[in-house]
């Protein structure tokens, strides 16, 4: 069965991958699984047909028969649990693979949205700069843990994982801020990534929705 998922009508990165569905996209590229995508508005998001698959009213959601799915860690679970490819079969290896899902979104992800929360909204603040160093500290002191951790592996658990697709769009949120770059074997880490074919394949789908509504010439 086709699994549906949703995203974005109008991505407000312009198609630079930050949005949630390009999680979901890049599992599905992974194993092989073709997929539709249903574009929706921020109005339609928060109409009842949309919080009906979606109590937040977000992107992205997922339908496969009769199962209605949100929460990218979830579906990306129930995906890597369908398909061989994003778990491994092995009882501890998989358990530290999804620990490292866990990580990435829990442990990770929180400090890199709050720092870009803070600089979407508080930019008027007095206290903006003050702030945002102390922000990007919290980033960096996550950032240093990790790449000690990662040191020069290619993947944080041997095989590529659900946690590494996961790890890789959370560190790319913060593409253009320069502190990626500060850990040279993050960025590089990044980087094996982004060079997946599957990776590729999601981003130029979610891209040619920002790009396929852009007048030509
Ligand atoms: N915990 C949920 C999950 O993992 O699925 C979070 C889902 C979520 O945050 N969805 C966002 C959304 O629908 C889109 S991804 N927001 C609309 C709303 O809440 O009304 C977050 C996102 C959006 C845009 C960018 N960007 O433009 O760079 C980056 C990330």
């Amino acid at each position: 069965m086709t699994p549906n998922i949703t995203a974005f009508e109008r991505p407000p990165d312009r198609g630079k991958g930050h949005a949630r569905d390009m999680r979901v996209r890049w599992a599905l590229e992974e194993v092989g699984q073709p997929y539709n995508v249903r574009l929706v508005s921020f109005r339609e998001m928060k109409k009842p047909a949309h919080l009906a698959l979606h109590p937040f009213g977000q992107i992205p959601t997922y339908e496969e028969g009769d199962l209605a799915l949100f929460e990218t860690g979830a579906i990306i679970v129930h995906i890597a649990e369908r398909h061989v490819g994003l778990l491994p079969d092995a009882g501890n290896a998989r358990a530290r693979a999804i620990a490292w899902m866990f990580a990435a979104l829990n442990t990770v992800e929180p400090p890199i949205v709050e720092r870009e929360a803070f600089m979407l909204l508080e930019t008027d603040k007095s206290w903006y700069g003050e702030r945002l160093r102390m922000l990007e500290d919290r980033v960096r002191v996550r950032l240093g843990q990790l790449s000690s951790r990662v040191g020069d592996i290619d993947w944080l658990d041997d095989a590529f994982s659900a946690g590494d697709l996961l790890m890789v769009t959370v560190l790319r949120r913060l593409n253009g801020s320069g502190i990626l770059e500060e850990y040279p074997n993050l960025s590089a880490y990044v980087g094996r990534g982004e060079a997946r074919p599957a990776y590729k394949r999601a981003f130029a789908d979610q891209l040619a929705v920002f790009t396929d509504r852009e007048p030509t010439g």
